[in-house]
């Protein structure tokens, strides 16, 4: 399949993208939080029961792996890039070596992992990956993201897209600018921006093909401790205009991560986002936390309960499947839940 097709198919109304990539340390937290010990053995356990769920057909596009995944065997014989794709999905992987501090900086990260990227792209499109992720992470702070950050993570993420079309897979361009802080709504709006447009000047210069290419990008939300919180109305709206002026239309689509968003917000404010969406861009979701939060938990009290678990999954995966069609509403949620 040609980049440009899975791009298309990534995006498709009705589905979305599973961010299933935690490294180690990562998985570490989330099963801490469920009093679970993380071993390979558990977190293949909790991954093996959503990539066999109902909902990966009707509403998952793709999962990202994280590279420990790539390379489980599930316990029915089949690879986890095999059982994904007989479920009606397609596999993607993370690339990316993590968010290291960047020298020259105070607290600030660049994301590593360029180094042996192009044998590596190799060996994950063998393994059946044929989408990767990598993603940026940037803070607001008085004098932060600073001119350096932007640039470098920019820098680094179209030099990644460029070794991951030219191993015909599909790069998700994942700019995130944190919750974290009390900064305003607008104040987000700015940085989102100008991070984006540094993204697309780098992505251009590096010659990358845009129509085989998925933005993965926070929404625009005040800091998780502004005083003054928004509307769902002012969220999809001030999101939708940063997208429009920052986004090339060749791009296809849009994946939006959750980024510390409860599972309701972020299926909520997705679904503004399509009802007023008037760009060329298919609006959907990558979201890690807003799927599996609920999942995780059902599972740490009832492993063996495979049904269990993929019922409260499916369930999530639905309301967002309807989310990317503005068909969500809070009671469809209550009926069904
Ligand atoms: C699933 O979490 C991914 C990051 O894991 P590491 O920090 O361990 O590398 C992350 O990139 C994720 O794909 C996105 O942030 C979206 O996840 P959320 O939870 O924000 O939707």
């Amino acid at each position: 399949m040609q980049i440009e097709e899975i791009a298309r198919l990534m995006v498709l109304k009705g589905k979305g993208i599973l961010a299933a990539d935690e490294s180690t340390g990562t998985m570490e937290k989330r099963l801490k939080s469920v009093n679970v010990p993380c071993t390979e053995k558990n977190r293949l356990s909790f991954r093996e029961a959503l990539f066999s769920a109902p909902s990966m057909k009707s509403n998952i596009s793709g999962v990202i792996l994280f590279e420990e995944t790539l390379k489980q065997t599930s316990s029915k014989g089949l690879t986890i890039p095999e059982l994904i794709k007989k479920n009606g999905s397609i596999p993607g992987i993370k690339v990316d070596k993590g968010a290291k501090q960047l020298a020259g900086s105070q607290n600030e990260k660049i994301t590593e992992g360029l180094d042996g990227l192009r044998e590596r792209m190799a060996e994950y499109y063998k393994l059946g990956a044929r989408f990767a992720k990598w993603r940026a992470v940037y803070s607001i702070s008085s004098s932060q993201p600073s001119e350096q950050c932007i640039k470098s993570n920019a820098h680094a993420l179209a030099r990644y897209a460029a070794i991951v079309q030219e191993a015909q897979m599909v790069p998700i361009v994942e700019p995130e600018l944190l919750m974290d802080g009390s900064h305003s709504i607008d104040k987000c709006y700015d940085v989102t921006s100008r991070i984006i447009s540094e993204c697309y000047k780098e992505l251009k210069i590096h010659k990358i093909n845009l129509k085989g290419t998925v933005l993965k990008p926070n929404m625009i939300l005040p800091g998780m401790n502004c005083k003054q919180k928004s509307s769902t109305e002012e969220i999809a709206k001030k999101t939708i205009k940063c997208l429009k002026n920052n986004v090339p239309s060749e791009v296809p689509g849009v994946a939006f991560l959750s980024g510390g968003q409860s599972e309701i917000e972020a299926t909520k404010n997705l679904n503004e986002i399509n009802k007023i969406n008037d760009t060329t861009f298919n609006f959907t979701f990558s979201y890690g936390r807003a799927l599996q939060q609920s999942a995780l938990k059902t599972w740490a009290k009832s492993m063996s309960e495979t049904t269990k678990i993929q019922k409260v999954f499916d369930h999530r995966a639905k309301m967002n499947g309807l989310s990317t069609k503005a068909e969500w509403s809070e009671n469809l949620e209550k009926q069904v839940a």
